[in-house]
């Protein structure tokens, strides 16, 4: 089957062409694995080099995503069941206090797009069970969001909690939201910000060494 296919669905947004070719390939006996790197992959890739480059904006991506997430739930059972892995594990949420999840919602999305388990714990997480999430899945990442400026003081909350957990060492922590900048991310110690979804995949892809 011609991945290339995949790839051209997930850009465009076409979450009906996308789920009929996914099961097309897994009847076929491709392997849940081979459908991710070479079809849905290039095509978030793409998808994010659209947006930082402007030519996409947020509906766009969120079109984009919707195709990606219809196929991804075709293929994950069946990445668990063979034990096959993904690029690793990142455990994101938006911190306690705040109710914000659209932006977090598609830094989680572009993440899974890019072949990541993502572990979306949703909105008004504490650092209590961020701390849990990293541990249960060892996830080597922890991307956290924040849009009120209230609730900002929380991600240096998680950072120390982790720290105190001793778990400050095995996870990198990354920060995002509207009011968060790099030299917030440096004064509270996190590993890293992105200001967008698309930069968030490359700082993880970074880190990750992918
Ligand atoms: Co709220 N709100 N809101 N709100 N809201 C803001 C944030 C605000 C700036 C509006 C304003 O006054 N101009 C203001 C905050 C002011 C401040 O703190 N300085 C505000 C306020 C005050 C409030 C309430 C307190 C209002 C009230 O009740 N009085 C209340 C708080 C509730 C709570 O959280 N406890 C509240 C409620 C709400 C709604 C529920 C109505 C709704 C949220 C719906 C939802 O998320 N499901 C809402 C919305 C929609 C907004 C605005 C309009 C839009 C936010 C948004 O979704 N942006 C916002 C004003 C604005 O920003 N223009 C506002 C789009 C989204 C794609 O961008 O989230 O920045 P963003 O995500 C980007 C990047 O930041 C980055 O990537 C994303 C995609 O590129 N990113 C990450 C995000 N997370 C990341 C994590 C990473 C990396 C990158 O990890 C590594």
């Amino acid at each position: 089957m011609n991945f290339q296919e995949l790839s051209e669905m997930v850009i465009v947004g076409d979450h009906i062409g996308a789920e009929a070719w996914t099961q097309k390939a897994l009847d076929s006996g491709i392997s849940a694995k081979t459908i991710i790197d070479d079809g849905l992959i290039p095509g978030m890739d793409e998808v994010g080099r659209r947006f930082r480059e402007n030519e996409y904006y947020m509906p766009d991506v969120l079109i984009s995503a919707r195709a990606m997430k219809i196929s991804m739930a075709l293929v994950r059972p069946l990445l668990a069941e063979s034990g096959e892995s993904t690029r690793g594990a990142v455990v994101i949420g938006t911190v306690q206090g705040d109710l914000h999840d659209i932006g977090k919602n598609l830094v989680g999305m572009m993440l899974e797009g890019a072949g990541y388990d993502v572990h979306d714990l949703g909105v008004d997480v504490s650092p209590e069970d961020f701390l849990k999430c990293v541990e249960e899945n060892e996830a080597g990442i922890l991307c956290m969001s924040a849009l009120l400026t209230t609730t900002m003081p929380m991600m240096e909350t998680t950072i120390k909690a982790a720290s105190e957990a001793e778990l400050r060492n095995k996870v990198k922590i990354l920060v995002g939201g509207a009011p968060v900048s790099d030299a917030f991310a440096v004064r509270i110690g996190a590993d890293g910000y992105a200001p967008d979804a698309a930069r968030a995949v490359d700082l993880v892809n970074s880190i990750m060494g992918g």
